[in-house]
């Protein structure tokens, strides 16, 4: 780091960026002692990964930790006050500051009533990854709700149906090393945004680029990466599937596989075969599904199958769409076929999540929920349809309504699918909602109390990562601004008041650290809490070969399937009852599908560079940043001249869920027939609305997740 010694006045504590982010940072913050303040935070630079630099978002990351308007007190709405949206910025005008102690009586005496009149399952917890650290993701918190015999929720929302396709493929999540990227000869960015959502990749690319890789970006938007790239593929949405298949088609029909690796690692060669050689998936016929020419498809092919070592960066872009899963399962088949595993710098890079194993049973005990009153497991709600929970489960099919909402990690008013659902249940007088949030956000404008959550600077954590094979220890490198509270003392402390007397409800933060680390697994060998206070990063134990290389998937030991192979033929998905093998099936929100005529564009409901879902949205320096892109509609030229759209006008974007205001941007980011637009605050935007309102509750072919790029709306002129 640029100081090596801190001033005499300050000390440096190691933390770690628990933002949802592949990369997670190690952080170094510089604190005064004399005010405890953090003055500085900066990428650490012993961290292989992360190399000493920041992204854009959290290298401003103190504007959010320090910003004037941060909750810091508990509150309770005041009498009268109805739920829904509250102006930005004086919305504390319709609470009353109360003590924690005030608060925690009161929510857990409204708990104890709900559950009482409706059965505990009318409780529903609703989280997901505010911070991804063990604790703060998921420990106390679950504890609580098993022992209460809540509803339990499916944390789908983001990556699930990714997930499902990798294990049904490898048994396992793991990963090319980001850092072997730099090794590689070609790199396929599928589905990725790299300098938006995870950059530090980016100069592993870059390594690789001086040494004469190329890469190419599969993505229906032309973001930054896809414009730097040798060659962007500009996709129709939702059409991987198919593509992916053209590319097995052209790879089997010119015999580019690599039959040895493939007769020792995979499962189902015949069958995929069989299906991939349909005429279906000639690249004619690719071509005509995915926009783009036969001879494309043939080239990609080509050079994907000839080029070693080639590394295929697949994100989760690729699996918010309905077909989602099967398009993410037949994209991580393709380094099956051509032993691109075998070389450092190739295979494929979806998700490390599989490395760090950390003792969940013991920090979460689901066994909890046979000491609540079900005396069974309870039942499950699908966060992807959390306004189907609230507005229309019905008590006589499907268990009690929702009479409570506890919010947490999560900010749902903006980020879940189908919004005015959502909101429509959130504004039931007969919902009891609490919502833990560091900011008056939008879900927080329909909550009966509101309570102070801490940053990641404010709290001690331990973190693996997906997208890189670390095991780090994250140092509170302050207190809590204010009164916050973390997820572990909250619903600690509210277990006492529910009555509950098991003593875990009374661990603490280093207790369930050391519960995190008791796992019996060789790739966990050694890594214990001393050496973790100590060095705060440790490489997890992957296995190496003979030469000390780190090579997943490189030979048949490391498939955790059934059959023990990279299974093309998938036993799991077919026991299931689903199609063993990927079949190209158009999303019924697409330009392929069953389309309202009404909607005819397909829109991209995408993220923002410069937040993290909703997460910085409301932080003036990050709008500044976000400013060409804030309350816009991209469109091309084509379709606005269609509408008689003019640059910068107001449009009005619908479909059957809901209706947005937003500025036209008329550009070349998009392709005719698709348009675009980015996840913010509904408070902050032209009409107090967010994308969500246009996508829908429809989940992926497995998985359960969300289909947020499955959407298709009309656009007209204001
Ligand atoms: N700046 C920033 N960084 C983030 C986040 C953020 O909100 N902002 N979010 C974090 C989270 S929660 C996650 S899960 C990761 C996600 O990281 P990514 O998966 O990289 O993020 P997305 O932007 O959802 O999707 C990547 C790309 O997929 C494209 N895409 C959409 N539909 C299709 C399709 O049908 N086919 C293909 N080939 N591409 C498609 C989108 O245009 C987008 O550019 O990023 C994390 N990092
Ligand atoms: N249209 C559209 N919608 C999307 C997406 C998209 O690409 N397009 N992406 C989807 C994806 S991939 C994801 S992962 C989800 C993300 O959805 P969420 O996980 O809800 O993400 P955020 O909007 O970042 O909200 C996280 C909240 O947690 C709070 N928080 C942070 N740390 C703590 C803590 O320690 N304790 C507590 N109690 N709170 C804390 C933050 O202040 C913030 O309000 O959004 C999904 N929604
Ligand atoms: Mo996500």
């Amino acid at each position: 780091m640029a100081e090596a010694f801190p001033k005499p006045d300050t000390i440096l504590k190691r933390a770690t960026c628990s933002l949802d982010c592949p990369d997670s940072c190690g952080i170094i913050a510089t604190v005064d002692t004399a005010t405890n303040r953090v003055i500085k935070i900066q990428g650490d630079p012993s961290h292989p990964v992360t190399r000493g630099f920041l992204c854009g978002k959290v290298a401003k990351y103190l504007d959010r930790v320090y910003a004037p308007d941060r909750l810091l007190r508990p509150m309770r709405r005041k009498p009268g006050v109805p739920k829904g949206p509250l102006p930005h910025g004086r919305e504390h005008e319709f609470f009353e500051q109360i003590t924690w102690d005030a608060a925690l009586d009161e929510i857990a005496a409204r708990l104890k009533q709900i559950s009482n009149a409706y059965g505990p399952e009318s409780i529903l917890p609703y989280s997901y990854a505010g911070t991804i650290g063990q604790l703060g993701y998921g420990s106390m918190d679950r504890r609580f709700f098993y022992r209460l015999g809540a509803s339990q929720l499916d944390r789908t929302i983001c990556s699930t149906a990714g997930g499902e396709a990798l294990t049904a493929t490898y048994g396992v999540r793991l990963a090319t090393p980001p850092q072997d990227f730099a090794l590689s000869k070609l790199i396929i960015a599928w589905g990725a945004n790299i300098h938006g959502t995870s950059i530090h990749l980016w100069p592993f690319i870059e390594k690789a680029r001086h040494n004469g890789a190329r890469l190419i970006v599969i993505d229906p938007y032309a973001t930054r990466t896809a414009r730097l790239a040798d060659w962007h593929i500009a996709i129709n949405p939702g059409t991987d599937t198919a593509l992916a298949m053209g590319m097995m088609h052209v790879i089997v029909r010119d015999s580019l596989q690599d039959a040895a690796y493939m007769a020792e690692c995979t499962h189902g060669f015949d069958q995929l075969r069989e299906r991939v050689m349909r005429e279906e998936y000639a690249p004619a016929n690719v071509a005509r599904i995915t926009g783009l020419t036969a001879e494309e498809v043939e080239r990609l092919a080509h050079m994907y199958a000839t080029t070693k070592p080639a590394a295929i960066r697949v994100n989760y872009g690729v699996q918010r769409n309905q077909g989602g899963g099967t398009a993410t399962r037949a994209i991580s088949m393709l380094p099956l076929l051509t032993g691109a595993w075998k070389h450092r710098g190739g295979g494929l890079f979806l998700s490390t999540s599989g490395a760090a194993q950390f003792n969940q049973k013991a920090t979460q005990m689901p066994e909890l929920m046979h000491a609540s009153p079900l005396r069974r497991d309870a039942r499950i709600i699908n966060m992807s349809q959390l306004g189907h929970a609230l507005t229309e489960l019905d008590s006589n099919n499907d268990g009690p309504r929702v009479h409570a909402l506890f919010v947490y990690n999560s900010n749902p008013a903006a980020v879940a699918p189908n919004q005015n659902a959502v909101l429509r249940g959130m504004k039931r007088d007969d919902l009891f909602t609490v919502v833990h949030d560091q900011f008056f956000n939008d879900t927080a404008d329909y909550a009966d109390y509101i309570l102070p959550a801490p940053s990641w600077l404010e709290q001690t954590d331990i973190q693996g990562a997906y997208g890189q094979y670390f095991v780090q220890l994250s140092e509170a490198a302050m207190a809590p601004r204010g009164e916050a509270r973390t997820n572990v003392r909250l619903f600690g402390e509210l277990a006492q008041r529910m009555g509950f007397t098991e003593p875990c409800f009374r661990d603490t933060e280093d207790d369930i650290v050391a519960q995190a680390l008791t796992v019996d697994h060789p790739w966990m060998e050694g890594i214990t809490h001393e050496r973790l206070r100590r060095e705060k990063c440790i490489p997890v134990n992957m296995p190496t070969n003979a030469d000390g290389e780190f090579l997943p998937f490189s030979d048949a030991s490391w498939f955790r399937t059934p059959t023990r192979k990279g299974e093309l033929y998938s036993t799991t998905l077919e026991a299931r009852g689903l199609d063993p093998l990927p079949a190209y099936i158009p999303n019924i929100e697409s330009r392929n599908g069953t389309p309202d005529a009404r909607y005819p564009l397909e829109m991209l409901a995408r993220k923002a560079d410069n937040f993290m879902n909703s997460t910085f949205a409301n932080i003036e320096t990050h709008r500044e940043m976000e400013a060409d892109h804030l309350n816009t509609l991209e469109i091309h030229a084509t379709d606005a001249a269609a509408r008689n759209i003019a640059e910068g006008q107001p449009v009005r974007v619908e479909n059957a869920r809901g209706t947005l205001t937003l500025s036209a941007r008329i550009t070349e980011h998009v392709r005719p027939g698709v348009v675009s637009t980015r996840l913010g605050w509904n408070k902050l935007a032209l009409d107090g609305q967010g994308v969500n309102v246009l996508t829908s509750e429809r989940l992926t072919d497995f998985g359960g997740g969300p289909t947020f790029y499955s959407t298709m709306v009309e656009v007209t002129a204001l």
